[in-house]
């Protein structure tokens, strides 16, 4: 197999996911400007996620969050997916909207409030069971604002409890991944802050458990790509949420602020056995648009994560190990720059063409008239938000 034939077999290995979130209205806590065409309801979200994945050819699922993505019939819109091409992916569970959970959810002082946060990831569990779905996605927003508020190590133990009791539930094939953030919405601590402290709870929890690696939940300067080999070569990373930051949690589109940083996490990836299916690395996006159009800019990252994958497969491993074995600094680190530094977009565009797609999904997605129609169909109702 040539070495461009050996790109384009994997690229159409690679399966990205779409947020149901990124598809609503979304903002700061400043403002949240609203845009028309917004889908009022999970259908409507999972019709926009099957158009991305219509001009791109590579995001075959759409992850939804409960309770925004709450629907009476979970395995009709599985179904409604099916029809539109693409299948229901992670289960994101939501234990941070709620009254209650003001001082935690699976790590509360109080038993009831962990109880409920229980009922509820449980809950995700049976929406797993109804649309197919074989993963849920546990970020907590537990931790505290001041030295003292609570006790560190008691919640670390009301934590492990309550992930066990998921666990336990878990039918065969399902899996939950762990995902870590440095800090926010609490300040002093975060009770899963960081991959240590993920994959210590996913290692007790055993091969269901996994890590997810959000690109920007991390301080910054942090060598990303060593946290995603460490993992790989642990068989602990679950998957990804890409997104790009400039300061905090940004949530911009993937490979916009920093490709360099997306090529160089791909490519350990890809060193450690990441893109083959069997591993079920979940490439997922985690992305709000607040300023520009939704679902141009959810194909615009597919583009993006494509790109940067395209690069890293283009690494001549070989040329590589020789200059790393020999202490060559500068040879090796310019394989990995010529790589890089290759435009890829023509071997994107075949890849496209071979598949019968249109080589530019954007300029495709614009003649569509799809955004007029979605626009001019969804009057009335409440557009999709953070809290719908
Ligand atoms: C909050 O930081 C967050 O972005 C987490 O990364 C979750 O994955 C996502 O929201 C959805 O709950
Ligand atoms: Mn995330």
């Amino acid at each position: 197999m040539s070495e461009q034939d050996g790109v384009l077999a994997a690229l159409s290995e690679q399966r990205i996911e779409t947020p149901s979130w990124a598809f609503g209205n979304s903002g700061t806590r400043f403002k949240v400007f609203s845009q028309p065409g917004v889908p009022r309801d999970a259908y409507e979200k999972v019709a926009d996620a099957a158009a991305v994945h219509r001009f791109t050819g590579a995001a075959p699922s759409v992850a939804l969050h409960i309770p925004w993505d709450r629907v009476e019939d979970y395995a009709l819109l599985a179904k409604r997916a099916g029809e539109l091409g693409i299948s229901i992916g992670t289960i994101n569970a939501n234990v941070f909207q709620d009254d209650d959970f003001r001082l935690g959810s699976v790590c509360h002082a109080d038993r009831r409030v962990r109880e409920k946060a229980v009922a509820h990831l449980l809950e995700c569990v049976d929406i797993m069971d109804e649309t197919g779905s074989n993963a849920l996605k546990l970020w907590f927003a537990d931790g505290t604002n001041y030295p003292g508020q609570d006790d560190l190590r008691a919640r670390q133990e009301r934590l492990a409890e309550c992930l066990l009791r998921v666990r336990d539930r878990l039918g065969p094939g399902q899996r939950m991944l762990l995902e870590y953030k440095l800090f926010e919405p609490a300040f002093y601590h975060t009770d899963v802050p960081d991959w240590g402290t993920a994959y210590v709870h996913c290692m007790r929890l055993g091969d269901a458990a996994k890590v997810v690696v959000d690109t920007g939940h991390h301080a910054p300067g942090t060598n990303i790509e060593f946290i995603v080999a460490m993992l790989l070569a642990e068989g602990k990373l679950g998957g990804f949420d890409f997104n790009s930051r400039f300061y905090a949690d940004d949530d911009l589109i993937a490979g916009a602020a920093d490709p360099f940083q997306l090529f160089r996490i791909l490519h350990e990836v890809r060193r450690g056995g990441g893109l083959d299916p069997a591993t079920d690395v979940v490439f997922m996006l985690d992305q709000c648009h607040n300023v520009e159009p939704k679902i141009p800019g959810e194909i615009r990252a597919v583009m993006n994560v494509q790109e940067a994958l395209a690069k890293a497969l283009l690494v001549d491993l070989d040329a590589l190990g020789s200059a790393q074995e020999t202490g060559d600094v500068l040879g090796a680190n310019g394989v990995l720059m010529d790589a890089f530094a290759t435009d890829v977009r023509p071997l994107l565009a075949t890849w496209r063409s071979e598949k019968g797609l249109d080589p530019d999904p954007l300029a495709a997605y614009a003649r569509s008239g799809y955004g007029a129609q979605i626009a001019a169909e969804r009057v009335g109702g409440s557009p999709a938000g953070w809290g719908a």
